[in-house]
C-alpha cells in the first residue's frame, strides 16, 4: 500500500477510534451509576430565554422538559435535531401540551437573546431558547453533562464552530431526568417513545 494511503487509512481509523471513545463516555455519564441512572443529569439552572427574560429550571416545573443543546450557527446537527424535536411534538398533537421544548446555546458569545428569537421562531412558536453568560451556558451544560467546545477556525471571534453533545432529554414535571434519546431517533420514534415516556396511551 502506497504510504499516503496508508496514512489516510490510519488518520480514518483514529477519527473513529475517538468517536467511538467520545460515544462510550458520553453514554456512561448520561446512564449514571448502574440501576439508578437517572439522578447525574439535570438540575439547576438560570438562563434568559429569547424575549430576555431570566428563567431558571423552576419555571418549567410542571411540565416536561425536552432540552437539546446546541448552537444556532451550526450547520447541521442542531437544525436536523430541532426539526426532529418539533415534528414529533407536532406528531403528538394535543398530548404533546405537556411537553416544553428547549434550545440551550452553548455559543453564549454569539447567540444573544435576539439572535437566539430569530431562531427558534423557525420551528415554530412553541420552542424555548435559552442562553447566558459564559458562566452560566457552562454550569447548565455541567449540570446536564453536555461536552462542548469550539472547533475549526478558534482564531476567529465571529466564525468557528463549537463541537457539542447531541443528545435530547427528557426531564419529568418534577425537573428530574427521565430518559434520553440519541441523535439518530427520527420524529415517528420520538412521538412513541414521548408518549410512553409521559404517560399517555397510543
Ligand atoms: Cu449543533
Amino acid at each position: 500500500m502506497p504510504r499516503r494511503s496508508l496514512l489516510i487509512l490510519a488518520t480514518v481509523l483514529l477519527v473513529i477510534a475517538a468517536g467511538l471513545a467520545g460515544y462510550a463516555w458520553m453514554s456512561r455519564q448520561v446512564a449514571g451509576p448502574a440501576s439508578t441512572g437517572t439522578a447525574l443529569v439535570g438540575g439547576p439552572f438560570t438562563l434568559t430565554d429569547q424575549n430576555g427574560r431570566r428563567v431558571t429550571e423552576k419555571d418549567f416545573h410542571g411540565k416536561y422538559m425536552l432540552v437539546f443543546f446546541g448552537y444556532t450557527y451550526c450547520p447541521d446537527i442542531c437544525p436536523t435535531e430541532l426539526q426532529v424535536m418539533m415534528a414529533a411534538l407536532d406528531q403528538m398533537g394535543t398530548e404533546a401540551e405537556k411537553i416544553q421544548p428547549i434550545f440551550v446555546s452553548v455559543d453564549p458569545a454569539r447567540d444573544t437573546p435576539d439572535v437566539m428569537k430569530s431562531y427558534v421562531e423557525n420551528f415554530g412558536p412553541r420552542l424555548v431558547g435559552l442562553t447566558g453568560s459564559p458562566e452560566e451556558v457552562a454550569a447548565a451544560a455541567k449540570a446536564y453533562r453536555v461536552y462542548y467546545a469550539r472547533s475549526g477556525n478558534t482564531a476567529s471571534t465571529e466564525d468557528y464552530l463549537v463541537d457539542h453533545s447531541s443528545i435530547i432529554y427528557l426531564m419529568g414535571p418534577d425537573g428530574r431526568f427521565v430518559k434520553h434519546f440519541t441523535y439518530t431517533t427520527d420524529a415517528a420514534k420520538l412521538a412513541s417513545e414521548l408518549k410512553e415516556a409521559t404517560g399517555t396511551s397510543l
